[in-house]
């Protein structure tokens, strides 16, 4: 297949185009490369040291004498050169990862809401029209996320994406229907991938474009098959108060000997997904097309659940190291309960890694191999939900600093 992967020099994006290179398609990256200059506005860089595109890509060719095309292009923000490239290159398939999709990012400020917002709706809206316009059947798959559900504990299991309701008419019979399940964002940035998921629909129904969406979980880990070929392929690692996610940056608090920073009580439950299983969900989903005029299909690509302090606890075991119970700069439930079903993924083949693996050691190695790459001062997470909460998140500041000065 040729597939085009938007958002291939990301965190999830770089490695599923090694993944999709190696299993012997015709790869393009599409990028802005605007999560590198994200890294520099926010003054962090990646644990792991990341060479530029055009440098990755020479390795790869190098090491496995597979073409992956690159092209520095702005999808939310140039449509007629995207529409262009797509006429040229005429994917088979293309992945759309071309979205800013930290939480904690897209509530720093109103400038980044309106950032966020404007980037990943015209993002995703860009890429479907064009298709539409030069009649391209190109399959896409999305990157949504679990996060479209909300985080209230219902005592059911969430569906994949669709719920059935009981319609009462008029004349008081009753209808079955299924409807996309309600929408309950939890960030600005949750918001877009529920507003992507009515483009999706419409779409589908309108132009009957294929479209699949993957509701992710958070993701763990950083390396992959291929990204391990060699030391300059090495996936990026963001453990910073806005870009770092929850199981990655515990691991490496662990291995700094920086107190686990969990959110209030630590009773959030949320579902998680290693990166490997990341990029092999995206491949099953390529492979798997739906037909023209189906409903966007949608999966819900995780692995397993657990709750925030479960987690601080297994890591503080395995590595050593005390937690500290942190106001929370979000406004979420302080705890909830989270049952998911995966039906769809596993039916396809998944065969899931999970936190038991041993993979969380590999981690804590990559973490201490690159500590010297650590700024410490960057690990508290600042950006509050609300003005109200901002006064809160200000005593965790002066908590940090506090330590360091007595530490
Ligand atoms: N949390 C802590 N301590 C921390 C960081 C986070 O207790 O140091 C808590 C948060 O308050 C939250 C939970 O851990 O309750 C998850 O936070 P996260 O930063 O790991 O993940 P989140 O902001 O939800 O976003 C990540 C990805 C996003 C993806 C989403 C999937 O950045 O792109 O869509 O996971 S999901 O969470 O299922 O919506």
């Amino acid at each position: 297949m040729r597939i085009a992967i938007f958002g291939g020099d990301g965190f999830v994006g770089w490695p599923t185009a090694l993944h999709l290179s190696n299993a012997g398609h015709d790869v393009a990256i599409i990028d802005n490369l605007s999560r590198r200059r994200i890294d520099t506005e926010l003054g962090v860089q990646s644990l792991t040291p990341m060479d530029s595109i055009q440098e990755r890509l020479r390795i790869w060719k190098q090491e496995t004498d597979k073409e992956v095309v690159f092209e520095l292009l702005d999808i939310a923000e140039e449509y007629e050169r995207l529409k262009g490239w797509l006429g040229v290159w005429r994917p088979d398939a293309v992945v759309h990862l071309a979205q800013q999709r930290a939480a904690p990012y897209s509530m720093k400020s109103d400038r980044h809401k309106v950032y966020t917002v404007n980037n990943n709706v015209n993002a995703t809206h860009n890429l479907l029209t064009a298709l539409v316009e030069l009649g391209s059947d190109a399959h896409v798959v999305h990157m949504g996320t679990m996060g479209v559900y909300g985080y209230s504990t219902i005592g059911a299991t969430i569906p994949e994406g669709y719920l059935g309701v009981d319609v009462t008419k008029d004349d008081g019979e009753k209808v079955e229907q299924e409807i996309l399940y309600p929408a309950n964002p939890g960030s600005v940035y949750h918001m877009t991938k529920c507003l992507d998921q009515l483009i999706f629909q419409y779409y589908a129904k309108n132009d009957e474009l294929r479209i699949t969406d993957l509701h992710q979980g958070i993701v763990w880990g950083t390396h992959t098959a291929e990204t391990r070929v060699h030391e300059q392929l090495i996936n990026r690692f963001d453990y910073d108060g806005d870009y770092g996610t929850v199981l990655n940056r515990f691991l490496i608090q662990a291995a700094i000997g920086y107190p686990l920073t969990v959110h209030g009580t630590g009773g959030q439950t949320r579902a998680f997904i290693h990166i490997q299983d990341s990029v092999r969900c995206i491949e099953l989903a390529l492979t798997n097309p739906p037909q023209r005029g189906e409903r966007t299909r949608i999966y819900n690509q995780m692995t397993e659940t657990h709750r925030v302090r479960d987690l601080a606890e297994l890591v503080a075991r395995l590595v050593g190291g005390e937690i500290a119970y942190l106001p929370n700069p979000r406004k979420e439930a302080a705890e909830n309960d989270l049952k998911v079903s995966n039906a769809g993924l596993l039916g396809l083949g998944l065969d899931p890694i999970t936190l038991e693996n041993g993979l969380l050691s590999e981690l804590v190695d990559v973490a201490r191999k690159y500590k010297h790459r650590i700024d410490s001062t960057r690990i508290p997470c600042t950006s509050a939900w609300t003005k109200e909460i901002a006064k809160d998140v200000k005593e965790v500041i002066e908590l940090d600093q506090h330590r360091r000065t007595a530490g």
